[in-house]
């Protein structure tokens, strides 16, 4: 039996394994994307993210025992995957939700996995997307994806997951960096966390002034600003109603959705095969290097490098 059979059948070590040489950026992990792929697009993919410490795994947790607890209705099996692009090897943060999760462990329904990864620029993007397709063909309903922070690696993140959650905290300050990052514009369903402390409402307020600004088209889905208190597993119920409420409404939306996740991954991908050919069949190497140190110290712009490159590429 081949490693994406294994996967296929729902077998968790192979789960793990497909993962892990994913992660690695090992080159059979494309062989094992190629072998499942058709067998996938079946699962709901659910982004939650936000800033570190923003109670992101404790909500995704609960969401996980809500949605279990609904199962016959929403899922029988669920992936959970933790990304961390802020430690290029499982670290700490991560140690500490597995440990949290370790609840659901026993729950044989539910798979749990962190991620990290040694990749370029992008590459976590392409693991996480990847990751979640694995768990996809392994049958799994739903897949939860976390993502720490409100950068572009989350943005590109969020852009594999079929609604976006973007988690807030009162009183830190978090939706100016978020807006900056752009992450505002991304966002399906805000949920301001830790609504049990002080400043709730304003952050609500304030995020609901945000939105007035955006002229949206009639009849656009308008991302709900709801409140959650995590630890003590309020507005979790009504946090999984509405993001089915979204999952209903929008199907045509989703449809054009997952096109153009189809199409950013293949330009992603080809973008990447492109450079690795160019570093390891044409160029010299360290030439790509000097060629950046020459733009740098402006003896050679961008635009002449670039059709250099490409003219030499395709020869
Ligand atoms: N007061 C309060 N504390 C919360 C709430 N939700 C989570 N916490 C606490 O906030 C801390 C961080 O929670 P996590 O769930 O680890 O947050 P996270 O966003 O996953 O953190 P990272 O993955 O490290 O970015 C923990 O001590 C939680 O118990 C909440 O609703 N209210
Ligand atoms: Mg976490």
């Amino acid at each position: 039996m081949t490693l994406a059979d294994r996967v296929l059948a729902g077998d968790p070590r192979a789960i793990a394994r497909g993962i892990s040489l994913i992660e690695d950026d090992d080159p059979s992990s494309a062989e094992l994307v190629r072998a499942i792929f058709g067998s996938t697009g079946r699962a709901y993919v659910i982004g939650v993210t936000g800033p570190p410490g923003a109670g992101k795994s404790t909500l995704v947790d609960r969401v996980v025992h809500e949605l279990r607890q609904r199962r016959s209705a929403h899922a029988t099996k669920l992936g959970v995957l933790a990304v961390d692009p802020t430690s290029p090897f499982s670290g700490g943060a991560v140690l500490g939700d597995r440990l949290r999760m370790q609840a659901h462990a026993a729950d044989d329904g539910v798979f749990i996995r962190s991620m990290a990864t040694r990749g370029h620029l992008g590459g976590l993007a392409r693991a996480t997307g990847d990751a979640a397709l694995v768990l996809d063909a392994a049958g799994c309903e739903v897949i939860v994806i976390e993502t720490v922070g409100v950068g572009q690696d989350e943005v590109d993140i969020v852009r594999t997951a079929d609604v976006s959650v973007v988690t807030l905290v009162p009183g830190t300050g978090d939706e100016v960096q978020a807006l900056k990052a752009g992450i505002m514009e991304i966002a399906d369903i805000f949920v301001i966390n830790k609504a049990d402390r002080e400043g709730a409402d304003r952050l609500v307020a304030a995020v609901e002034a945000n939105l007035a600004l955006e002229t949206a088209a009639p009849n656009a889905w308008r991302p709900p600003v709801l409140r959650t208190t995590a630890t003590a597993g309020k507005g979790v119920a009504e946090l999984v109603d509405t993001i089915w409420r979204f999952r209903e409404r929008s199907a045509g939306a989703q449809a054009s959705r997952r096109r153009s996740r189809s199409e950013y991954r293949l330009r992603e991908l080809v973008s990447q095969r492109f450079m690795d050919h160019l570093e390891r069949d044409i160029l010299a190497p360290g030439e790509l290097a000097s060629m950046v140190e020459r733009i740098a110290a402006r003896e050679l712009d961008p635009y002449s490098a670039a059709t250099d490159l490409l003219r030499r590429a395709t020869r």
